[in-house]
Parts: structure tokens; C-alpha cells; sequence
């Protein structure tokens, strides 16, 4: 499969992605560090969050085939200044999460990310499994098995 590295603010989800993607039960880790051998590359909001960390997603970009920038659908402002996408040699998909939030405000997610330069953008919930099959198939390669999925 294609390998998609997740950046994004301390609890955008991305861990829980990271889980539901593989198919793994749902708890909560909090990320210390960066595993960059797994089909995704989880990366702690620390990396998103502190700007003398930031440059290091740039290089671990460069492990993936794909980054995905996660945003909750809740989050009150966006860290990710407009056209950062530029910032790297990889396609940068848009990845909204936790839809199923009541104070989530999609809408707003979205033109954030279109902001950022994203121009595929998945609307997911970790917790009730909507928009996972879609991203799953995006990472998919010819060469898979029909069922193949991050591991
Ligand atoms: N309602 C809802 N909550 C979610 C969803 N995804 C994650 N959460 C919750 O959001 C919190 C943070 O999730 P994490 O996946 O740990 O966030 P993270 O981006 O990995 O955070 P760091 O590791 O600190 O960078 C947890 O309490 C999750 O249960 C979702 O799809 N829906
Ligand atoms: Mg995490």
C-alpha cells in the first residue's frame, strides 16, 4: 500500500486514524515519538504544534508516499498556514476527523484545508468507521490483494 504519514495538532486523531485504518480496538496512546516503519507514519502534534520541531515532518515526509494533514472537525482555529502543501515533494491530501462530533463544524474544516492547497479531502469518524473504506482504498496499489489495508 501507498504509506500516508499524518500530521496535525496534539489530539486532531490521528492516532485513533491510525488504529481504526488498521482495524485495531480504539484506545487512547498518546504519541511519543515517530514509528516510521508501519504502511502509516504516526507523528506526535508536538511535531505540528512547535515550530522548532515542524522542520522534522518536512524530512519524515520523505518516508511516505502521501501526507495527510488532520484536522478535527472541532478544532477552533487551524495551525497550518495557506499553501503548505508546497512545503513538500508529496501529494498532501486533506483528512477531516471526528465528523460524528455535535460541535464539529465541517464546512469550516474543509475550506481550511483547501486553504492549505489540499485538493482530495476525506471526511472521516474513527469512532463510527465512516470514510475509512475510502481512504483505505486511496492507499491501495494495483499490486494489492482486493481486502489488503494498512498495517
Ligand atoms: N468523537 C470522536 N472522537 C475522536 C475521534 N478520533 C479521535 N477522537 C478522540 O480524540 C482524542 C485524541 O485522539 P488521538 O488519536 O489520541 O489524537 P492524536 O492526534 O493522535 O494526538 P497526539 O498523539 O497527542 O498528537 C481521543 O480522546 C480520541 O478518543 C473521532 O473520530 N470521533
Ligand atoms: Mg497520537
Amino acid at each position: 500500500m501507498k504509506k500516508l504519514i499524518l500530521v496535525g495538532r496534539v489530539a486532531a486523531g490521528k492516532t485513533t486514524l491510525t488504529q481504526a485504518l488498521k482495524g485495531e480496538q480504539l484506545h487512547y496512546c498518546k504519541t511519543q515519538y515517530i514509528n516510521y516503519f508501519d504502511t502509516i507514519i504516526d507523528t506526535p502534534g508536538e511535531y505540528t504544534e512547535v515550530k522548532q520541531l515542524g522542520a522534522a515532518l518536512a524530512l519524515y515526509a520523505y518516508e511516505a508516499d502521501i501526507v495527510g494533514i488532520v484536522i478535527s472537525a472541532n478544532e477552533p482555529f487551524c495551525v497550518f498556514p495557506p499553501a503548505i502543501t508546497c512545503m513538500v515533494n508529496r501529494e498532501v491530501i486533506g483528512i477531516v476527523t471526528g465528523v460524528d462530533k455535535p460541535d464539529g463544524n465541517v464546512e469550516q474544516v474543509r475550506r481550511w484545508l483547501k486553504l492549505c492547497g489540499c485538493e482530495k479531502i476525506f471526511e472521516v469518524s474513527s469512532y463510527s468507521g465512516q470514510g475509512l473504506t475510502e481512504i483505505i482504498e486511496y492507499l491501495r496499489e494495483p499490486s494489492d490483494a482486493p481486502d489488503a489495508r494498512p498495517v
